[in-house]
């Protein structure tokens, strides 16, 4: 068994003072008490409602781990797993359950109650206004392909800024916006289950122009904070050297990282994606006022959220004519054939892309400063590294982290913006259509005996990790 027991005195990766050590994870996967204190249905209580079967062992949002009442018991378990802050999101759909305005009191309390309790125990509290989320009473408008919702997203956006800007210093405004896109309008997934290319990449401008219309408000609020987005960055990599392939993942790289990353950042699409989207009439409605917004609204800080890298060739034969458009028309997936792999999530590991990422943001991003806004490791069926002391030992999510904080580490040296690293997840917790089968957590939740929370072996790491600001 490998000895993870560290000595302050003996580190070989220092951090910097005062680097963040933390975790992300979501209201919709963690508060529960989906249907309870004024809450209203979102997209996925919805569609858990209608197709229970298309979520893993029919687990559905209201069962996830409870936060709603066990918060104060969380945080608690937060520091003692050495965080010094902590990412979550606010709902919308609890926070103006009728979409109307109207604020729900229950949630203003909740919300005040978990950014105090975070504060009194010294974690700085990051909050995100759009995890996946979109309310049902939303949705029924058009969700994000309607402008009534962009600026019913921007009124609540605003009056989270009034209740809790005075607390809260670092405001997100989407977690992922890709996913939704990916997930509910191109590859079948998600509700609302929708593939058509065009009405996605209606979606996505439509997420970028709510995104940039909350930055707006927030400078106009004055907020004394930072805004910024969080973005899962995965890089294409092409298949060899070979100039069809570089081209195929640099065209990979504009539509799933450039088409969110370019605008929050430098204020406006790459061209060249808006030639291929141009050439082929996929280009969405724009309204005059949008392009000045997205220039006119950047982020100050950026959350990166990595996980694999995406692989891809040239393409072997072309679509048939006439076939609806998909990003994949223009390259092939690959499959490294010497990959590691996560073998109990099937996700490549490769963690020298993460600083790849570091670079890419310090040499052409203007080295905005970022963090590691996610970064971890699922595991099905993770009850079997149970040990008999009755805690899971969990070694591979350890050295997950090493690995990856290495190149963390090297991406500083050379100069890389980054003010921490945050893990997905602190506790496990409910995942979309996979609800609880991959485990993220530092803290494991056990589902057959009353959401049970059992500290990690990785937990344990983490606190000296946190302690010792290295390891
Ligand atoms: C990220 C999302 C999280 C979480 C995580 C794990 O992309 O931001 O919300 O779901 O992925 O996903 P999974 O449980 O499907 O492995």
């Amino acid at each position: 068994m490998l000895d993870h027991t560290l000595k302050n005195t003996n580190l070989t990766y220092r951090f910097p003072k005062n680097f963040w050590w933390g975790s992300a994870a979501s209201g919709p996967q963690t508060e529960g008490a989906a249907q309870s204190d004024g809450k209203k249905p979102n997209i996925y209580d919805y569609w858990y409602s209608i197709e229970p079967e298309s979520f893993h062992n029919k687990v559905g949002p209201e069962h996830t781990s409870d936060f709603y009442h066990r918060y104060k018991q969380d945080i608690q378990l937060m520091k003692e797993v050495g965080h010094n802050s902590f990412r979550t999101s606010i709902q919308w759909s609890r926070l103006i359950p009728k979409g109307d305005g109207k604020v729900n009191l229950q949630a203003v309390n909740f919300y005040n109650r978990v950014i105090d309790e975070l504060i009194a125990n010294d974690i700085e509290p990051f909050m995100n206004l759009y995890h996946f989320d979109m309310p049902m009473c939303m949705q029924e408008k058009g969700g994000w392909e309607s402008r009534e919702v962009i600026n019913a997203y921007v009124k609540f956006a605003e009056t989270c800024f009034r209740l809790f800007g005075d607390r809260v210093k670092y405001w997100f405004t989407f977690n992922e916006p890709i996913v939704p896109v990916e997930a509910g309008y191109l590859y079948n997934l998600h509700y609302p289950k929708i593939v058509d290319f065009k009405r996605g990449a209606q979606v996505a401008h439509n997420t970028i122009v709510a995104h940039a219309k909350a930055v707006e408000i927030f400078k106009k609020l004055n907020v004394k904070g930072k805004i910024g987005i969080i973005l899962n960055l995965t890089p294409s990599y092409p298949r060899s050297e070979n100039l069809e392939d570089v081209q195929a993942a640099h065209v990979a790289d504009l539509f799933f990282n450039r088409s969110f990353l370019d605008p929050v950042t430098k204020g406006e699409y790459p061209k060249e994606l808006i030639g291929i989207l141009k050439e082929r009439e996929l280009l969405p409605a724009v309204e005059p006022e949008d392009l000045q917004v997205i220039r006119q609204n950047r982020i100050d800080i950026l959350g990166v959220n990595y996980y694999q890298p995406r692989r891809v060739k040239a393409k072997t034969k072309p679509e048939p004519a006439g076939a609806p458009f998909m990003p994949e028309h223009l390259f092939d997936p690959y499959i490294k054939p010497d990959r590691k792999i996560n073998p109990h999530r099937g996700w490549e590991i490769c963690e020298e892309v993460i600083y790849d990422i570091m670079m890419d943001i310090r040499d052409n991003y203007g080295n905005i400063p970022f963090f590691i806004s996610e970064n971890g490791m699922g595991v099905e069926g993770e009850e079997k590294f149970r040990n008999s002391e009755g805690f899971i030992e969990d070694d591979y999510r350890i050295e997950f982290i090493q690995e990856h904080l290495k190149w963390v580490h090297k991406g500083l040296g050379e100069g890389a913006n980054c003010l921490g690293y945050h893990l997905w997840t602190f506790m496990d917790n409910w995942s979309w259509a996979n609800a609880y089968k991959n485990r993220y957590g530092l803290v494991e939740v056990d589902l057959k005996n009353d959401l049970n929370r059992t500290i990690k072996k990785s937990g344990r790491w983490y606190k000296q990790l946190s302690a010792n600001n290295g390891f």
